[in-house]
């Protein structure tokens, strides 16, 4: 990758990649772009335009004019958020990657994208989830992301496009928060720790999911798209993971450094309806064998700095 467009560039993920990738690929090398233009790093720290990703006519513009050679596409709208608009939620997730893949293949850019642990259902094997296995999501957005995951197969098939993806698991991070995800409650439950000392969980003890701390994400987007070609066998979408925990045991780690935290719950029948579907663990053996995977941190290493960093921050979300 030498000239990036990002979109979705204000969610989760966007607000730490863009500026991740701008101090590898320059600042000028990196246009960030999003449906609003919201004060901070992504619109002032380097090229930011305004973009509707199912706008395929200004998508297509800006790549031409920007002269990208890799699209990075992460607008979407996530898991328990699109329970509640099924249809904006396919209209956005399935129809902006495809209108994404097009414009990218228009100008013969590489493609990265998001797939997720919700690409998975209650049918698939729940521990040590395989790279390659049942795929029946119950979920509108489970539902996209294997679309997406078929999508860029296909495009790389029949197109040659270079089209590469994460199955990233629920991530955990401080400068901006989630919204509308199953896997929050493991961002929010450090903002109350630090804040409140205890904290109200939605989602029930024993609920095993996925998870990863944001620089072991950034770092693996970066890792993927700049892998040998020729030792990608899977491509879209490789499952990745850093550890694999439940309610209580992030609480349990989250003692470690506040003893008197407490925590209890209020389970939200929806989330933990999503949660319920998607794997304990996943097997991260094909991210690990063609392009090196290796995360750094563990749920202990994470929660140190996590509390380290939400000190004083309010959670707004
Ligand atoms: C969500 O919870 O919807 C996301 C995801 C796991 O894709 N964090």
């Amino acid at each position: 990758m030498k000239r990036i467009i990002v979109t979705g560039s204000n969610g989760q993920i966007g607000v730490e990649l863009v500026p991740y990738l701008r101090e590898i690929y320059g600042a000028e090398n990196v246009l960030a772009t999003a449906r609003r233009k919201v004060p901070g790093t992504v619109s002032e720290g380097g090229p930011f335009e305004l973009l509707e990703v199912r706008d395929g006519k200004t998508f297509s513009e800006l790549i031409g004019n920007f002269k990208a050679d890799a699209v990075v596409h992460l607008a979407g709208i996530l898991s328990a958020r699109g329970e509640a608009c099924p249809q904006e939620s396919w209209d956005i997730n399935a129809g902006g990657c495809f209108t994404a893949l097009e414009c990218a293949r228009e100008h013969g850019t590489a493609f990265f994208f998001p797939s997720s642990i919700a690409a998975f259902g209650p049918s698939t094997p729940a521990d040590n989830t395989p790279q390659d296995t049942i795929q029946r999501p119950t979920t509108i957005y489970g539902v996209a992301k294997v679309t997406g995951e078929l999508l860029c197969d296909y495009y790389h098939l029949k197109f040659g496009l270079d089209t590469r993806g994460l199955r990233f698991p629920g991530l955990i991070s401080y400068e901006a928060m989630p919204g509308g995800g199953t896997t929050d409650y493991a961002v929010h439950i450090y903002y109350e720790a630090a804040s409140k000392g205890k904290y109200t969980s939605y989602i029930a003890p024993g609920t095993q999911m996925d998870m990863m701390y944001m620089p072991d994400a950034l770092e693996s987007v970066v890792q993927l798209m700049e892998a040998d070609p020729s030792r990608l066998v899977h491509r879209n979408a490789y499952n990745i993971s850093a550890m694999s925990f439940d309610p209580d045991q992030i609480a349990a780690s989250i003692k470690k450094v506040i003893p008197s935290f407490e925590i209890s719950y209020d389970v939200d029948p929806v989330r933990q309806g999503i949660a319920e579907s998607w794997p304990n663990s996943l097997d991260c053996s094909a991210a690990k064998a063609e392009w090196g995977f290796a995360p750094k941190y563990d749920l202990d290493v994470m929660t140190v700095d996590m509390l380290e960093r939400v000190k004083g921050k309010n959670r707004n979300s």
